[in-house]
């Protein structure tokens, strides 16, 4: 695989189609780990900043190219910080995204007055063949809703508010949501060093 290329390691279907559009003007090739390879990630823990690099790292190292990878999660003030890091995992195993909301939404309404102000967050890390790190993070703060809402996006997004907005995150449109997501705006904080990257990239070195 050629090192001029850089592998979305995610095996998030709706996180990679978001991370495409958001690298869409990068002029480097990006490519999904189907076109790219299989990669055997390591298990991940509770903090986002190791696990976003951690991902990207074993894509970068197996592959022998450059790798971004985002570790994300919803955080609700009402659950002391839950599930965080944990999001994908919340509930147990064999929930699917709508199961996983409506467990969240059940947790909260076990707990009387709980506050519902939540936000989103995402690390992104971008690996080089050699194993060089930068990383971003991005937030995206709102409120929980009583019911889901929308069809867009993906995880939690039906319920989610963002602040400042009277509609979940679900109804919006994918530009919309890239905008403001905490995604988008862990991408555009490493957008220069995507950028750096571009250009070592272009000088074959
Ligand atoms: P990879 O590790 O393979 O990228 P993953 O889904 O396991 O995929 P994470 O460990 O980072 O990724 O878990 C993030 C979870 O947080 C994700 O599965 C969703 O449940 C939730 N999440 C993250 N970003 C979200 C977003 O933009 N909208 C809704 N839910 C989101």
């Amino acid at each position: 695989m050629s090192r001029n290329r850089l592998v979305l390691a995610s095996s998030n279907a709706g996180k990679r189609r978001e991370l495409k559009a958001l690298l869409a003007d990068v002029s480097i090739e990006v490519v999904s780990l189907d076109e790219a390879g299989p990669v055997q990630f390591p298990e991940e823990g509770e903090e986002y900043l190791a696990n976003a690099v951690e991902k990207a790292r074993a894509a970068a190292n197996q592959l022998g190219c450059w790798a971004i990878a985002d570790d994300s999660g919803l955080e609700v003030e009402g659950l002391g910080g839950a599930p965080g890091p944990l999001s994908a995992r919340y509930g147990g195993p064999g929930l699917d995204d709508a199961a996983r909301a409506a467990y969240l939404l059940e947790a909260l309404a076990l707990r009387s007055n709980a506050s519902r102000k939540a936000r989103f967050v995402c690390v992104a890390a971008l690996v080089s063949p050699e194993g060089q790190v930068k990383s971003a993070r991005g937030e995206c703060p709102g409120r929980i809703l009583v019911a889901p809402k929308g069809i867009h996006g993906f995880g939690y997004d039906p319920i989610f508010e963002p602040d400042g907005f009277s509609v979940s995150m679900a109804e919006l449109s994918s530009s919309e949501k890239d905008l403001l997501s905490h995604r988008g705006v862990a991408l555009a904080a490493l957008r220069p060093e995507i950028v750096k990257m571009q250009n070592q990239g272009d000088d074959g070195g």
